[in-house]
This record gives structure tokens, sequence and C-alpha cells, in this order.
């Protein structure tokens, strides 16, 4: 990374510092976030995450350039950490002692995390049987009270907002705008690595606060004229889970990417305004399409990331059939890590395992060698 920052050209405007070992979002971008002298300095080493350049898909597509931005080197293994330090921060400001989200598995993992570390109680509502264990797996090891519901994650919101009305919980959903603020550092970062904005921000969309926060950071940037243009925001939802393609809401969501599988974005309306604003689409793919990307991710470019990352992936190869994207620069997000899902992937790859007896001639048999 450069160690020039995004809106430190010019000199009459604050500077953001540029990544330097573990700093975290909250010091590093201290002066363009709800940072106070009271806001707690907490951090796990949030942000500063790799952009990484393609090396197969890239061709494929006809850009001139693809990066993927790995947001699933975040601490809970998510691109959730960046806001989430934001909005627990501001909690233990005001005094908080819980804080509460509704959650597909990634912001529990988050808001899970965080809380232990700032010793708030955490409380998680999860969609019944459509969280990916590892997920669970951390609101548990983080010691998170958790409470899954029969229903989907549109009830799990609901809930979380008349509880939070009713009792002096943080609700840390990404309708919390510290939320917001934290992710848009991405954009700082993505304009810090390329001396610019690209051309084309490619992500997948759930609850619809991410593709909110990127254009925002954008505009930030380009405001500051720490970037000379705004990228086009592409945004992919799950064809079963995809109430802004359709334009109505989705009652009964479905789709393999359990962490977008939503069918009543609370920031529905500001993923319209970043598409119309920014000239950009927000489109559909298939599961089929989303397990391909998956598949061509972890197989050609040595990225694991969980299913509905690969959305965004899926988005970008479906719209390189139809769009010229010669000259252009497209940075895709990898949101999650694929490491939660482990079962999706055995599952996936068809794997199986023989166990052989433990000679040389055997595994070399194994192994195709002789
Ligand atoms: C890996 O954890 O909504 O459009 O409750 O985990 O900002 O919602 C997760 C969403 C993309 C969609 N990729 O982002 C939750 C949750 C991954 C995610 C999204 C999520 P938004």
């Amino acid at each position: 990374m450069s160690q020039t920052s995004p809106v430190s050209k010019r000199p009459d405007l604050p500077a953001v510092h540029p990544g330097m070992g573990g700093r975290g979002v909250l010091q590093r971008f201290a002066d363009v976030l709800p940072v106070t002298d009271a806001t707690p300095d907490i951090t796990l080493g949030e942000g500063d995450t790799p952009l990484v350049r393609s090396v197969r898909l890239e061709k494929e597509t006809g850009c001139q350039a693809l990066y993927f931005k790995l947001e699933s080197c975040n601490p809970s293994g998510s691109f959730k950490d960046r806001g989430m330090v934001v909005a627990v921060a501001k909690a233990v400001e005001r005094g908080d002692r819980a804080v509460l989200c509704a959650s597909t598995g990634n912001t529990s993992a988050s808001a899970a995390a965080y809380a232990s570390r700032c010793g708030l109680e955490a409380y998680v509502i999860v969609p019944h049987g459509r969280v990916a264990e590892g997920k669970l797996a951390q609101a548990v090891a983080h010691g998170a009270h958790i409470i899954a519901i029969e229903g989907g994650f549109d009830d799990a919101l609901r809930l979380a907002r008349e509880v939070t009305a009713r009792h002096p919980i943080a609700l840390v959903n990404s309708v919390n705008p510290h939320r917001i603020e934290g992710q848009k550092t991405a954009a700082f970062e993505i304009v810090d690595a390329l001396d610019d904005a690209p051309d084309m921000l490619c992500l997948p969309v759930g609850n619809a606060g991410n593709i909110t926060a990127y254009w925002r950071g954008f505009v930030e940037c380009y405001q500051r004229e720490s970037a000379k243009k705004k990228p086009l925001m592409w945004g992919f939802q799950a064809a079963g889970a995809a109430p802004i393609v359709s334009g109505e809401p989705v009652p009964d969501p479905q789709t393999v990417a359990t962490a977008i599988r939503i069918g009543n974005p609370a920031s529905w309306q500001r993923a319209i305004e970043a598409r119309d604003e920014s000239g950009g689409d927000i489109q559909s793919v298939t599961d089929e399409q989303i397990l391909n990307a998956y598949r061509r991710l972890a197989q050609e470019e040595g990225i694991f990331c969980e299913p509905a990352s690969a959305a965004g992936v899926a988005g970008l190869l479906q719209q390189a059939a139809s769009v010229d994207l010669a000259g252009k620069t497209v940075v895709c997000v990898i949101t999650g890590t694929g490491l939660k899902d482990p079962e999706r992937a055995l599952a996936e790859f068809a794997f199986e395992l023989n166990p052989v007896p433990p000679e040389l001639a055997t595994v070399e048999r194994e192994m195709g060698l002789a």
C-alpha cells in the first residue's frame, strides 16, 4: 500500500494515515470518523486489508486490471469488523452495557468479538438453521447470548429494532450510522492503493449497508480530491433473494449464500441511491453462478471466500458478457472468508476420504505416480 493518504493531498484537509501494522480503523481514520476524546481506542487489528490483483479472471473479463479487496482478512473474517469497531466504541462511549444485532452470521461474530473485548454483553438474534456453523461458533466462543428464531433475517432485524426501542441496548446492525461510517474506510484504502477510485466496484448486496458505505466513502474521496472519479457501483443479489432487483420484498428468500438471504433490506433506498448516483446497476445472480465463482476463486485465484462473497465475482462475470470492460479497473470485494463454512466447501467439491495403508507404494499410486 502506498504511503500517501487518501485525503491528505490537500493540506487544508485532515490527514488520514496509511496502513501501519494493526493500528486499526479508529486510529487510522480518526479524522474522518465520529471519534471524540471520549471514544475508547479499541481495535482487533481490523482494516488495512490486502488488495490483490487477479491472475486468471482478469483476462476473461477483458478489463485492464481486476483486484480483489480481501475483507476476509479482517480479525473476525469479514468486512463487518470495520463498522463494528466504531459502533461498539460509540456504545462504550455512551455508557451502554450491552449490544444487540440480528444476523445471518458475520455481524453476530463481529459484534460478539468486539463486545467481549470491551466487557459488554452481546445478544444476537439469528435465523435458526440458516447460519454457517463457523459463524455461530464464533458467537459462542466470544460468549454472546444467542437467540435462534424460527424465522428469517428480516424477522430477526424487526425484533432487534423492537427490543432496542424498549431497552437501553445498542443496536449494532448497519441501521446504526456508526457501522456505515466505519465500513466506508474500505473505499479510502482502495483509493489509497490505486491512487484513484476504480471504474467499477462489484460487491454482494444483502441488507445493503455495505454498498451504502462504499458509496459514501468514494463520494468523500472525490469531494476531497483524493480521487479523480467515482466508481460505478455494481451490486449483486442472489436470484432467490433479490428484492432490490424485483422492486418488492421477498417474503421467503432462498439462496445457498446464507449471508445474503435477506428479503427486505434495511438500506434498500440508500442502495438504490448508490446505484443511480453512480450510474451503476444492481442485478441478480443464480446460486449456480455463485457456486461457479466460489469454485473458480478457490481454484484459479487461491481465494477461499464464502458463497455470498462469490456473488460479487459472479456478477462481474455476468456483466463482462455484455459490457465492454476494456481499459477499466475493477475491484471485487471479497466480503468474508470461506473458512466459516467448511461443510459448504466439502459438499461443493464432492470431497470424500478413502483412508489407505501408510505405505509408500500406496501413496505413490494414490498420487498417480505409479
Ligand atoms: C460475507 O451478518 O447481513 O449488504 O447479518 O456476511 O451490507 O448486508 C451479512 C451480510 C455480504 C451483505 N457478504 O452485506 C449479517 C449480514 C457477507 C455478508 C453481505 C453479508 P450487506
